[in-house]
């Protein structure tokens, strides 16, 4: 299958996030996507393509207006402002307080539109986003064009951001631009299965009222992981979109005999649901040796996986989520990717 990705995606190289509390190396750096491309490359999977590029309006079907003016703005504003390097946001708009009206100090806006503070925001954030936003497009219109699968490999991330904040190393939700887009291109039922080992809170709330993007997603247990507030088994959706959401929250420690349950059981209810395409949002860091998560998936399970999905028998675009055991990521990655086409 084909791969879409661009050197611009490389421009975001954060140097430290706040993690467990203390400021701490980046893990979400750009070597990710660099293996992911050599491995790609060495396995020979297929052509490499650069992204198209697609424009704002894209980005504007999924996130507000407001905050991709904010994305756009920052590095201007946090300049402006006196600041330098990257910006970390340390008050939120929780339970009481307001967003309205839009603060215009920059620490407040940082606030406005952000929901951790483990997400480095620098210079060249947002054009990496958007490059990496472009790549999902690309890799879309390759799926409704014909091709039986294409991997978007995406970095940064995507699946934690919403539409009005960013977070969990993601700005803009490349799956959830690509899966409207798709519809938007045609496609009447979109599913996106998202296998990352945090929950796509992001992705969940873009189409939490919608009945036309089912949503799936298997995950360690927010009770347990990041991001804490979400994914739990009782969210199933709300009003039409109720019954279209589905989450399969696991323990830690969870192997592939507990995670392929999980997947068959997803892949269950999209053929209920009778999707006619598939977008998965392809976190590697169930991985254990993934150094900041809790699952046991090895090498040969994320052949399995990649075989798992094949069976759906659905056209599918492949888009890059997490995974940060760098040296490990692009034969896991690959190794998806091959388990599909064999
Ligand atoms: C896209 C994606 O995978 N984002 C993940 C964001 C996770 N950020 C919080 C990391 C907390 C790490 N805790 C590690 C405990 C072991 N040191
Ligand atoms: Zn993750």
């Amino acid at each position: 299958m084909k791969t879409v990705f661009s050197a611009g995606q490389l421009a975001h190289d954060p140097k430290q996030e706040i993690s467990d509390g203390m400021l701490k190396p980046a893990v979400e750096i750009p070597s990710r996507a660099e293996m992911v491309r050599e491995a790609v490359l060495a396995r020979r999977l297929g052509e490499l393509l650069e992204p198209d590029d697609f424009g704002m309006e894209p980005l504007a079907r999924v996130h507000d207006a407001d905050y991709l003016a904010f994305l756009e703005s920052f590095w201007t504003r946090w300049t402006t402002a006196g600041r330098s390097g990257e910006a970390f946001p340390f008050v939120w708009p929780v339970r009481g307080l307001n967003i309205d009206p839009v603060p215009d100090h920059i620490d407040g806006l940082l606030g406005r539109y952000s929901f951790d503070a483990g997400t480095p925001l620098g210079e060249h954030t947002f054009a990496a986003a958007r490059a990496s936003a472009n790549s999902a497009l690309t890799g879309a219109r390759l799926v409704a064009g014909g091709e039986r699968a294409a991997f978007a490999l995406c970095r940064p991330p995507g699946h934690h951001a919403a539409a009005d904040y960013y977070g969990g190393y993601c700005f803009l939700n490349n799956a959830a631009i690509a899966a409207q887009w798709l519809r938007d291109a045609g496609a009447e039922r979109v599913a996106v299965l998202d296998v990352d080992y945090h929950h796509g809170n992001g992705t969940q709330s873009i189409f939490y009222e919608r009945s036309d993007v089912m949503f799936l997603s298997i995950h360690a247990d927010p009770r347990e992981e990041y991001p804490y507030f979400l994914g739990h088994a009782a969210e199933t959706g709300a009003g039409k979109g109720e019954g279209f959401t589905a989450n399969y929250p696991l323990e830690l420690g969870a192997d592939w005999d507990v995670w392929s349950q999980a997947l068959a059981a997803s892949l269950d209810r999209i053929a209920a649901f009778r999707a006619d395409t598939l977008v998965v949002s392809l976190g590697l860091d169930a991985y254990e040796k993934d150094p900041i998560s809790r699952f046991r998936l090895v090498h040969e399970d994320f052949t399995r996986m990649g075989a798992a999905l094949a069976a759906a028998g659905l056209p599918t675009l492949f888009v890059m989520e997490g995974g940060y055991a760098v040296d490990a990521l692009g034969t896991n990655c690959v190794n998806v990717l091959e388990g599909f086409e064999a």
